[in-house]
């Protein structure tokens, strides 16, 4: 019985050990990529090292006492007692409070400077949550559109390798009827600290990437149905390569010669979709913008590999399954399935995938 109950044991530490090694985790805080994120690990390393050395100390010292002083056949007396010894406790009185006033100095600075105010060449992201998915804003000057609005994505953050990036983190207004307005908080961690995205406050973060990757993350704060669909990633480029996706982002959408996507930008412009959604240089019927509010942007759409929270690839296959029912894909989502026929998700997924 007791064998069974080692084994058993042996096998669950095992296999905690085994998933705990993953050598290439796409989210491990413990392997920065950029200042920001290497600033907190440093200052995590050395305060696990001080936590660690105390911890086998103690523990150290209680078994060696436990083994020491343990009951033994035939021992009559009682061990010597301190009790009452005054030098020996105000020196474990005073040794705890100089050690956690040392680990307060590098924490303390640590919190200060990464809540400074951001000096020098950075760039500027609204980072907005919302239920289930990340919307961000380049809000500099030079980061407008051609119709005057910020460059707008939704899942993907795209940045400059080797830039500070300094994000304001919101969540949806609650004047926007699509989805709750809740908490999340928002993630990467090879990049940096976690936010939380609190309704009606704004808050800050800095992050950097020293070298172009993709870098994964995802909402960080129970926020309902889809929280584990709520994925997002950031992409960092090298200085050129950012350079010609902010012109791309800036101009208006595509306009496809295919008459598929012809058909389904009309299907688009002329049912709800505009609703909630914004496509730069798409006009209804009546010759309005196309500037719905609560749902992603859609004028590059298709420059983005992946959607509705990074859940899905950017193919025909998952756009498809995704048009015909989203809240069946994804739980809760705040995209109601509108009944489409199987011609006008056809003609949409064709206008789509022609948003690059
Ligand atoms: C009531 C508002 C609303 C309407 C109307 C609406 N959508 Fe959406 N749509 C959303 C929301 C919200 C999401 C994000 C859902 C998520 O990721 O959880 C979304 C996501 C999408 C996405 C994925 C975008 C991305 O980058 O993640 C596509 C594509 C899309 N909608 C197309 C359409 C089309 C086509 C129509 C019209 C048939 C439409 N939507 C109508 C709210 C709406
Ligand atoms: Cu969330």
């Amino acid at each position: 019985m007791r064998r069974k109950l080692w084994l058993v044991m042996g096998v669950v530490a095992l296999a905690a050990l085994s998933v705990s090694c993953v050598s290439n985790a796409s989210q491990d805080a413990l392997k920065p990529q950029g200042p920001y994120a290497q600033e907190i690990n440093n200052l995590f390393t050395s305060v696990f090292w001080i936590a660690a050395a105390i911890f086998f100390l103690v523990e150290g010292v209680l078994v060696l006492f436990v083994v020491k002083y343990r009951h033994r056949m035939g021992r009559t007396e009682i061990p010597p007692q301190i009790h009452g010894n005054t030098r020996l406790e105000i020196a474990w009185t005073i040794l705890p409070a100089l050690i956690l006033a040392g680990v307060a100095v590098p924490t303390v600075a640590t919190i200060w400077d990464l809540a400074g105010k951001p000096t020098g060449d950075v760039m500027h992201v609204t980072v907005i949550g919302h239920q289930f998915w990340w919307e961000y804003r380049y809000t500099d000057p030079d980061m407008k559109t051609a119709s005057g609005n910020p460059i707008t994505t939704a899942n993907v953050m795209v940045i400059p390798e080797n830039k500070t990036v300094y994000l304001s983190i919101e969540a949806e207004p609650k004047d926007i009827p699509v989805g709750e307005t809740v908490i999340h908080s928002f993630w990467i961690p090879e990049l940096a600290g976690t936010q939380d995205a609190v309704p009606g406050r704004t808050n800050h973060i800095y992050m950097q990437a020293d070298h172009p990757g993709t870098y994964w993350g995802q909402c960080k704060e129970l926020c309902g149905l889809s929280h584990a669909n709520m994925r997002t990633k950031v992409v960092a480029e090298t200085a050129t390569d950012f350079a010609t996706w902010v012109a791309a982002q800036q101009a208006p959408a595509a306009r496809s010669g295919d008459l598929l996507a012809q058909r389904g930008a009309e299907v688009f412009a002329g049912g709800q979709c505009i609703l909630c959604h914004t496509i730069d240089g798409l006009q209804t019927a009546a010759g309005n913008p196309v500037a719905g509010i609560g749902g992603p942007n859609l004028t590059h759409f298709a420059s983005r590999d992946c959607f509705a929270g990074c859940t899905f690839r950017t193919n025909p296959d998952e756009l498809r399954k995704w048009l015909a029912d989203p809240p069946a894909r994804k739980p809760g989502a705040a995209m109601p399935n509108y009944h489409l026929s199987e011609d006008q998700i056809n003609a949409l997924v064709a206008y789509l995938l022609s948003l690059n």
